[in-house]
């Protein structure tokens, strides 16, 4: 099946070359998402394009949060012959070599295939307790309020059919945070989609920056239950 993995960037130019090379190796597209980040991955992200043929960059004016970049993104790679559409994170927080698991669980039958932490063998590498426990809590929380299965709803690690994407109502999605990831997941079990988790190891990055304030926790918290009315 022919794969598209839709990276989003902001300030990621230590990390940027390093993982779309990475992806290369692994015979996918890689569709960049930059939010016109200052430090110039913009630009690195147009001379991969130039240079390698599985690469393509979609320019954003400013700084929206990962959702809005990855529904630009989504909806670029639905216009081309793709089958699968993934998300990932361009900080190495996701390993490139499991993205290849993830596409064969979705050749395997799966419409999502979820990279999760909170299945036997996933796990976090160097996070203290009161981290370990806040992400545990949030995902144990969502899938409370919201009654599903799913054990990791915030991760950013996934790897979609496209009939999920073309399904699920992208224009009424305005999450921007984790609760973008909560929604997804969500919005798409809701239609009766069948979801699959695969273990992952979640290691912190060692370039770059988080962009991960205390706005995008608070959406989380708020929209969750929200999401019960809002989502059809
Ligand atoms: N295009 C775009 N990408 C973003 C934005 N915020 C975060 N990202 C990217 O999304 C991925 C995950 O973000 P990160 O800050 O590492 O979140 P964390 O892992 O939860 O700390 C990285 O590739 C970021 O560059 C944004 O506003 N726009
Ligand atoms: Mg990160």
């Amino acid at each position: 099946m022919k794969a598209t993995v839709c990276l989003p960037t902001y300030n990621e130019r230590e990390n940027l070359e390093k993982m779309v090379r990475a992806l290369g190796a692994h015979g996918v597209r890689v569709l960049v998402a930059d939010d016109n980040s200052p430090d110039g991955t913009g630009e690195i992200a147009d001379r991969l394009a130039q240079e390698l043929a599985y690469v393509d960059v979609l320019h954003r004016p400013q700084k929206e949060g990962l959702g809005p970049a990855y529904l630009a993104a989504f909806r670029r790679a639905l216009q081309t012959d793709a089958d699968l559409v993934l998300e990932m994170d361009c900080d190495f927080s996701h390993d490139p070599a499991d993205v290849p698991r993830l596409i064969a669980a979705c050749e395997n039958g799966a419409d999502i295939a979820l990279g999760s932490r909170y299945v036997a063998g996933g796990g976090t590498r160097d996070w203290g307790l009161l981290r370990r426990i806040v992400s545990w809590g949030g995902s144990f929380y969502a899938r409370i309020v919201l009654g599903l299965g799913v054990r990791d709803l915030t991760g950013g690690f996934k790897c979609f059919r496209r009939a999920v994407l073309e399904t699920i109502d992208l224009d009424a999605i305005h999450s921007k945070g984790y609760a973008f990831q909560i929604e997804l997941t969500y919005s798409a079990v809701r239609r009766g989609f069948r979801v699959v988790e695969l273990p992952i190891v979640f290691a912190d990055r060692t370039e770059g920056t988080s962009k991960m304030s205390r706005a995008i926790f608070l959406e989380a918290v708020v929209k969750v239950p929200l999401l019960r009315v809002t989502v059809r």
